[in-house]
């Protein structure tokens, strides 16, 4: 089964994404579907059928909160030759970086060299385009601040058409309030 770690979004920041995706309407892209919508933290790829249950235990146990984190702005991941259009996060008090940071420790992986870039993929390029990135234009992401609502353990299926996503484990957070 291939599994990852990730941050779920509370559902008015999830359809405010859809809608910016929509918003940036360029045909060379594949949206992800607004129920999709997530922060990955920690990628597992394969792992042993008999390994999902051991791991999500370790996922859930990762859920303290709150977790405050905000939307940035767009980025095209990777630069040079982007596959995906993702808007950033922010993590204002670190609560983030620190929620991922006990996932890899829980999850006994090892923590990747490249730093954490905390991002939503909105949207796929489409085989065969090619984005430059300079030449673009985009509408400013609504600038909302929200709790992160829940810590998932996500299995990816595979295939042709749209990712599917089905959550081996879900723990939700505690609310971050108003603010
Ligand atoms: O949340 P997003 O969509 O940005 O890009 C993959 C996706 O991220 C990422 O894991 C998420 C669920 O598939 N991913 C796939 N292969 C990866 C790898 N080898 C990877 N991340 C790191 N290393």
């Amino acid at each position: 089964v291939r599994l990852f770690a990730a941050a779920e979004l509370p559902g008015e920041v999830r359809a405010a994404l859809a809608g910016w995706g929509a918003a940036v309407g360029d045909p060379r892209l594949r949206p992800v579907g607004e129920d999709s919508l997530h922060v990955t933290l920690v990628f597992l790829g394969e792992q042993p059928d008999d390994a999902a249950a051991r791991l999500g235990a370790a996922v859930v146990a990762c859920a303290e909160g709150p977790v405050r984190a905000g939307l940035g702005d767009p980025v095209w991941l990777s630069p040079g030759r982007p596959h995906v259009l993702a808007v950033g996060l922010t993590d204002p008090d670190g609560a983030l970086g620190a929620l991922r940071a006990r996932a890899v420790a829980a999850l006994g992986v090892a923590d990747e060299r490249r730093p954490f870039l905390p991002h939503v993929t909105v949207a796929r390029v489409r085989r065969g385009e090619r984005i430059r990135p300079a030449h673009e234009t985009l509408p400013p992401v609504p600038p909302l601040s929200f709790g992160i609502a829940a810590l998932a353990l996500l299995r990816s299926h595979l295939g042709r058409g749209p990712a599917r996503y089905e959550a081996v484990a879900h723990a939700v957070l505690p609310s971050a309030g108003p603010g």
